[in-house]
């Protein structure tokens, strides 16, 4: 292998590509997934011709911050990440302001769009787009260097990851038309959710369940725990409301089930009520709403009302800033899982590579991937018994299929905007027209 000289790593090219990709009609406390969910993906092209690709968020806001920031890339070294985060801070202010997301890296100016990833602020936003070039960087720099991305962040401490089945409450075609189709069929009670396990545990390996729930009464989603228990008996189990519930409902629950939990993620909404609910159980609770930026960190500590944090790169940051974060963990006696969102394969290798390098990762990794059926790479990722192999190819070990990306792209420019901004809310309202986004606690 030839060493890459210095002007070989220098951007000479960053494409943006928002694409529309299909999304089953999952349910969460706020609603139901869109048939089809935005994410971005960029393309990092170097004067060597070295290329790496990334993944984020593909909403209009996200889109409005990460144009200027492509353009601001060129000419500087696939290497320069600390630059990147200090262009990312700088870049892309006029559009902030346009969205609507003020405020600078600490202040919380209300919740996200889907009112299920914890505060959205102006620096959270950054991070979110930051997070995208920095992993297409690395791609590109491991694809010029021979390397892969997890040697570029220090090495490999495991060679494989542990990921979980992410069960949801679904339907089986989405209110709003025909759309795309699954053979999943609907999961709308004890039952449902027990075969969808089944499904993914003989499909994927899994061996850890998690259920997003703050959709039917506490009692019913207890139901549901209680049946996989008894189906998947010793088996990692979580529930996650994303803040639906009351302390007395968070506590009623986590008494209900403290024999067949491994956490409770999310009971509750605020750090103040985590704090009052992890006071009074011994059940641990996790949580990807109350700490999602480094500023909320020292009152969640302060207050002890965390003991796991579910780390995801898209919005602290990127790589470095999860590697961070898990120092912060090992620091004050921490757990550390990941977080997930709707996702395509180019994310999860990314995640899987950061997953590699940090020693205290404790719990298996939340993904939606299996629910994807689309992806813009030419082979998608496989799980073996719940695990993702981490490979040494260079870069991401991932490689785009242009036809595919084109595809979906073709469906972004034909959308009329209606999917262009994630809107659970808003397909909730195709099959019950006076839904509101329901204000949390709800139970
Ligand atoms: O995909 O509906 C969903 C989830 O509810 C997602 O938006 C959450 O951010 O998976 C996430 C979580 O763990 O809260
Ligand atoms: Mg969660």
């Amino acid at each position: 292998m030839v060493a890459p000289r210095p002007a070989d790593l220098l951007v000479a090219e960053v494409r943006l590509t928002p694409v529309l990709i299909a999304d089953p009609p999952l349910l969460n406390t706020q609603g139901v997934h869109q048939p089809y969910t935005p994410r971005l993906i960029i393309e990092v092209v170097t004067e060597g011709g070295a290329t790496g690709l990334g993944e984020t968020y593909g909403d209009t806001e996200y889109l409005a911050l990460a144009r200027p920031l492509a353009n601001a890339l060129v000419g500087r070294s696939v290497t320069d990440l600390n630059g990147l985060a200090t262009l990312a801070e700088r870049t892309g202010a006029d559009s902030l302001v346009a969205a609507g997301a003020h405020g600078g890296n600490g202040g919380a100016q209300g919740v996200d769009a889907a009112g299920l990833r914890g505060v959205r602020t102006a620096g959270k936003l950054r991070r979110s787009v930051r997070s995208g070039f920095e992993v297409a960087l690395l791609d590109a720099w491991g694809h010029a260097a021979g390397l892969p991305v997890h040697a570029l962040l220090g090495g490999a401490v495991r060679d494989r990851v542990p990921y979980s089945a992410y069960l949801f409450y679904r339907w089986q075609r989405h209110p709003e038309g025909p759309g795309e189709t699954d053979d999943w069929g609907a999961a709308l009670d004890p039952a449902g959710i027990v075969a969808q396990a089944r499904r993914f545990a003989d499909r994927h390996g899994f061996t850890s369940f998690k259920l997003k729930g703050g959709v039917f009464a506490p009692e019913e989603e207890t139901a549901a725990i209680r049946a996989l228990a008894e189906e998947f008996p010793g088996r990692p189990l979580r529930l996650d409301p994303n803040g639906a519930w009351t302390v007395p409902t968070a506590l009623q629950v986590a008494d209900a089930l403290a024999d067949v939990l491994e956490y409770l993620e999310d009971p509750v909404s605020g750090t103040g009520a985590m704090a009052e609910v992890a006071a009074r159980t011994p059940i641990p609770l996790a949580t990807n709403m109350c700490v999602t930026t480094f500023e909320e960190i020292p009152e969640a500590v302060a207050r002890d009302a965390v003991r796991i944090v579910l780390s995801d790169h898209h919005y602290w940051g990127g790589l470095h800033a999860t590697r961070e974060l898990a120092a912060l963990c090992r620091t004050f006696g921490l757990g550390l899982a990941m977080h997930s969102n709707t996702h395509l394969g180019i994310s999860l290798a990314a995640m899987t590579h950061v997953a590699a390098t940090v020693p205290n990762l404790d719990h298996a990794c939340d993904t939606h991937y299996p629910w994807q059926t689309e992806d813009v790479l030419a082979e998608r990722p496989v799980f073996r018994d719940g695990h993702l192999d981490v490979g040494d190819a260079p870069g991401l070990g991932v490689t785009l299929d242009r036809d595919r990306l084109a595809a979906l792209h073709q469906r972004w420019l034909a959308d009329d905007g209606t999917h262009r901004d994630r809107d659970d809310a808003a397909a909730m309202r195709r099959a019950h027209p006076d839904w509101t986004a329901p204000a949390v606690p709800r139970w």
